[in-house]
């Protein structure tokens, strides 16, 4: 029998009202309101697209979505109605049933095979995670030279606890092959034309087995946002959601490397320490980006905004890096002439964000803050912006600018 639950679970976004519909919407007068995000040409409509709060919208089609910077001072993991969204393809799936729902795992293995979501869910053991989730090019608007791509401020960020399976568990299970060199992952969404390269990403052999890269199906202890990648995504930790490959529903083991546009010829960087060129050159080699930089932001104030002149004010934020752990957070308030250390806030796992506070008192007038952070293996944020061609990886030491009042 089905159920009205059924249905509404099976149609998904169609039934919820996105369907082709909002997606395609001409003009603003859809958006609740605009928001003007702190870069160039950045007015943005606001817009509530089913599972979220009204968020910032990059594209409508398909719904390219930034988490405006307040939500990031409510709570150190960001609620699933405010996290951000990010797709290639215009096609997202907009209706799932998840009891028929199947992933594949095939390839170089000895056993091919589907698992349903039922059997993810309870064949498994499951493992849960606190991981920050960020898009390669989440800052990107603040790029000097300026560049192509989503002109992002930076919202396109976020941290949650996820749970599920270890990708290793399933590779387990259908026993991979001694040749294979690397792990290809797809989703349920497809090209519009025939043209479109599909999205598609891999990781190497052994990254795929490390334990850590999950399959999972929840996200702060619900099932994922339709938009996040309903029923099942894959987690990559510490590593640029590019990899992080949403509607998950084909694993496959490869024996050559895997080379399609999304690997080959975007997403990748300068293959130098720094990740960076002289603004406007072109590296000469390039390698997959691959893990985040060490990043750090002020939430509870923001750039021209105001404090209390001469008392105690907290101060706070957060830091993260790619899975080393952060271990120090320094704050200037006088424009990074001296620096002091900030307290760190509960250690929910070395992917997740790192909570910081401290205490600062500012006399009347303006006051530049900076917050800077470092990881357990010393890598820091530069004082000066790095530049790629692609607008990836920004994590200058960033300034905030506020009037002591
Ligand atoms: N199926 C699918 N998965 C995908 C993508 C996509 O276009 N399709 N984009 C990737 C990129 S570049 C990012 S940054 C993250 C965004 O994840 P989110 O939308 O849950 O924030 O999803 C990744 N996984
Ligand atoms: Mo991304």
């Amino acid at each position: 029998m089905i159920t009205r639950r059924d249905m509404l679970k099976t149609v998904g976004l169609a039934a919820a009202g996105v369907g082709s519909g909002l997606l395609a919407r001409p003009g603003w007068s859809w958006a609740d309101e605009v928001v003007t995000l702190p870069i160039g040409n950045g007015e943005r409509p606001l817009a509530a697209y089913p599972g979220k709060r009204p968020l910032i919208v990059l594209t409508q089609r398909p719904p390219q979505l930034e988490t405006p910077f307040s939500v990031f001072d409510e709570n150190i993991l960001t609620p699933n109605d405010a996290f951000f969204v990010r797709y290639h393809l215009s096609d997202i799936p907009l209706e799932i049933d998840p009891d028929t729902y199947e992933i594949k795992i095939g390839g170089a293995v000895d056993r091919p095979l589907s698992i349903s979501l039922a059997e993810l869910k309870t064949g498994f053991d499951p493992v849960e995670l606190v991981a920050a989730h960020q898009c390669s090019g989440n800052s990107r608007g603040f790029f000097e030279p300026r560049l192509a791509g989503g002109q992002l401020a930076n919202g396109a960020m976020g941290n949650a606890r996820w749970k599920g399976v270890p990708l290793n568990a399933l590779l387990e299970r259908a026993g991979v092959r001694d040749k294979a060199v690397e792990v290809v992952f797809g989703g349920l969404d497809a090209p519009p034309a025939p043209k479109t390269p599909d999205f598609a990403k891999s990781l190497k052999i052994d990254h795929a087995r490390d334990g850590e890269v999950m399959v999972a199906y929840q996200m702060n202890g619900e099932d994922l946002p339709w938009l996040n990648g309903f029923p099942v995504r894959l987690v990559v930790p510490g590593y640029y959601g590019t990899y992080w490959i949403k509607h998950l529903n084909e694993i496959t083991v490869v024996e050559e490397p895997f080379e399609n546009f999304w690997m080959k010829t975007a997403y990748r960087i300068p293959a130098n320490a720094c990740a960076c060129t002289e603004p406007g050159k072109s590296p000469t080699a390039t390698v997959p980006i691959n893990r985040f930089d060490v990043r750090s932001f002020i939430t509870s104030v923001l750039d021209g905004g105001t404090v209390a002149a001469d008392q105690d004010v907290e101060l706070r934020g957060f830091a993260f890096d790619g899975g080393y752990g952060i271990t120090e957070v320094d704050v200037s308030s006088d424009g990074g002439m001296t620096w002091r250390r900030a307290d760190l806030g509960e250690d929910l796992g070395r992917y997740s964000f790192r909570g910081w506070k401290t205490s600062i008192r500012l006399s009347r007038g303006q006051h530049t803050l900076m917050v800077r952070a470092a990881n357990r293996i010393g890598q820091s944020q530069p004082a000066e912006p790095l530049w790629n061609p692609s607008g990836y990886m920004r994590n200058v030491i960033e300034k905030t600018v506020v009037q002591a009042v």
